[in-house]
C-alpha cells in the first residue's frame, strides 16, 4: 500500500485473481470528509471508486483500499443520529440478553463500537462492556458516556491485548463494520482468538442481494471495502471454525443481513434451511453471475440521467431544490451526478457535527433540519434514503404547507 492507497489485485476472501470490475464511479473524496469553509478553496484529496466481482468465490469489493487511518480516525457517523438505528438496536441488545443469558459475568465486545450505543445498552442491561473503535473523536463520546473504549483497529493483535487484558467475550458484536474491514482474515482470527468455546459473534451488514435488487449503487464508497452475500462470507467463516446458526434480513441500511455465529457444533443447526433458502435466492438474482453487474451498471447511468433531467426542469421553472440527510451515500450520488450547489441550495442534517459544514466534491453548505420548514424550499431531495419514512414522518408539516420530497432510490418518487 503506498501510504494512502492500496489497489486490490486478489480477493480478500479466497485469493482468487480473476477480478472482474463492474461498476466505475469514476474518482471523488472520501463520502465522510466534510469540510470546513476555510478547507472549500484547498485542493482535496480524491480517489478512484470502482467495484468488482470475485469470479472464484462471488465476493463484491472495491478496486482499492483507502489507508483506515485517512477514514476512520476523526469520524463524522454517529450511530445515535437515527432513531430507527437506535431502536434496531436496541430491540438486538434486549433479544440478545435475554436469548444468550448474559449475566455480570458476561464480557460483550463490539467492533466498530462507535459512539457506544449499542454497548451503552448492554451496560444498562448488567453486562461488562468493552468498545473498540480507532476513531478518537467517537471513543471520547463513548468514554463519556460510561463505555471503556480500546482506540485501535481489531484484529488478531487487538484480540489478544484485549483476552490479556479483560479475558474472553461471550459476545462479540460487528454492525456495520466488517464491510470497512480489509483483512477478514485477520478480523476471524482476531474474534476466534477472543471468544470464549460458548460464545456468539454477531454480525450485520448491508446485503449485496438488497443492493443490487434495489439499485443501491450509492451505498459503494471507499469505507465499504466490501458487500456481502452469504456464499463468499460462509466460504471465509468456515476456514475458522464458525456456522451460522441465527439469520435475519433486516430492513435497515437498504436491507442488511444479521448473522449469528456459534462454533461448529455435531447439534442441528435449525438455520440450515433460511440459509439456504438464501442461497437459492442469490443464485436465482444472478449474484454470481457477470451479466447481473452489467446490468446493474447499467441502470446506475439511467438513474443518473433520469434524475438530473427532473432537476434541471425543476430549476428551469426558477423552482428551488435542498437535499434531506448529509448521508455519506447522499455524498456518492451527489458526486457521481455532479449535483452541486447550483441545483442544491443546502443539505439540512440532524447531525450536530455535520451542520456548518459543506459535502466533500460537491461543497454544498450543511444546514439544521428546522431550516427546512422556515424556509420553505420547494422540492427535498432525500439522500438519506434510507430513512426516508422516518424523516417524511417528522417533516409532515412541510408536505402539508406545499413542499414536495424527491426519493432517488429504488426508482426515483416524487411525494
Ligand atoms: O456503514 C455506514 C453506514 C451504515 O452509515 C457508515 N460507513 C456510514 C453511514 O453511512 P451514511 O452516512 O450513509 O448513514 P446514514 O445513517 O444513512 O446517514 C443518515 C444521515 O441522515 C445522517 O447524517 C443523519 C441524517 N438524518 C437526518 O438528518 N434526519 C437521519 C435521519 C433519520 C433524520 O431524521
Amino acid at each position: 500500500m503506498s501510504k494512502e492507497l492500496k489497489t486490490v489485485k486478489k480477493c480478500r476472501i479466497c485469493g482468487s485473481q480473476k477480478l472482474y470490475e463492474f461498476l466505475d464511479l469514476g474518482v471523488m473524496p472520501i463520502p465522510n470528509g466534510f469540510l470546513k469553509k476555510d478547507a472549500l478553496s484547498k485542493p482535496e484529496n480524491k480517489y478512484e471508486l470502482a467495484c468488482q466481482l470475485c469470479e472464484n468465490c462471488g465476493l463484491v469489493h472495491l478496486t482499492n483500499v483507502i489507508n483506515p487511518k485517512i477514514m476512520f480516525t476523526d469520524y463524522l457517523y454517529v450511530t445515535a443520529q437515527a432513531k430507527q438505528m437506535l431502536n434496531n438496536l436496541t430491540h438486538f441488545a434486549y433479544q440478545t440478553h435475554k436469548n444468550f443469558k448474559l449475566d455480570s459475568s458476561s464480557l460483550v465486545c463490539d467492533i466498530g463500537s462507535n459512539d457506544g450505543s449499542l454497548l451503552s445498552l448492554f451496560k444498562n442491561l448488567g453486562a461488562k462492556v468493552l468498545g473498540i473503535d480507532p476513531a478518537k473523536n467517537l471513543a471520547k463520546i463513548a468514554k463519556e458516556n460510561g463505555i471503556p473504549t480500546e482506540v485501535r483497529l481489531f484484529g488478531l493483535k487487538t484480540a489478544k491485548i484485549i483476552k490479556e487484558r479483560y479475558g474472553q467475550a461471550k459476545l462479540i458484536t460487528a454492525f456495520n463494520v466488517v464491510a470497512h474491514i480489509d483483512n477478514l482474515h485477520d478480523l476471524l482470527s482476531g474474534v476466534s482468538h477472543l471468544l470464549s468455546s460458548d460464545g456468539y459473534f454477531i454480525t450485520e451488514f448491508p446485503y449485496l442481494l438488497d443492493l443490487i435488487k434495489n439499485n443501491e449503487f450509492d451505498t459503494i464508497y471507499h469505507e465499504h471495502l466490501s458487500y456481502f452475500s452469504l456464499k463468499p462470507w460462509i466460504y471465509l467463516i468456515d476456514k475458522y471454525d464458525f456456522e451460522i446458526t441465527g439469520i435475519q434480513r433486516r430492513h435497515i441500511h437498504g436491507g442488511s443481513i444479521r448473522l449469528i455465529h456459534q462454533r461448529k457444533r455435531p447439534k442441528k443447526n435449525i438455520a440450515k434451511k433460511t440459509l439456504n433458502y438464501l442461497l437459492s435466492l442469490e443464485e436465482t438474482a444472478g449474484l454470481y453471475e457477470k451479466k447481473s453487474y452489467i446490468q446493474f451498471a447499467q441502470e446506475v447511468l439511467c438513474l443518473k440521467t433520469e434524475l438530473l433531467n427532473m432537476l434541471t426542469d425543476i430549476k428551469k421553472k426558477k423552482k428551488r431544490i435542498v437535499g434531506y440527510g448529509a448521508a455519506a451515500k447522499g455524498n456518492v450520488l451527489t458526486n457521481f451526478f455532479g449535483i452541486n450547489n447550483s441545483i442544491l441550495d443546502y443539505i439540512v442534517d440532524s447531525t450536530p457535527y455535520k451542520q456548518g459544514l459543506y459535502t466533500p466534491g460537491m461543497h454544498i453548505p450543511i444546514k439544521p433540519e428546522e431550516k427546512l420548514l422556515s424556509d420553505m424550499p420547494n422540492y427535498a431531495l432525500i439522500l438519506a434514503w434510507n430513512f426516508a419514512d422516518e424523516i417524511m414522518e417528522k417533516q409532515r408539516q412541510y408536505t402539508k404547507k406545499g413542499g414536495k420530497f424527491i426519493i432517488p432510490i429504488p426508482k426515483i418518487r416524487i411525494i
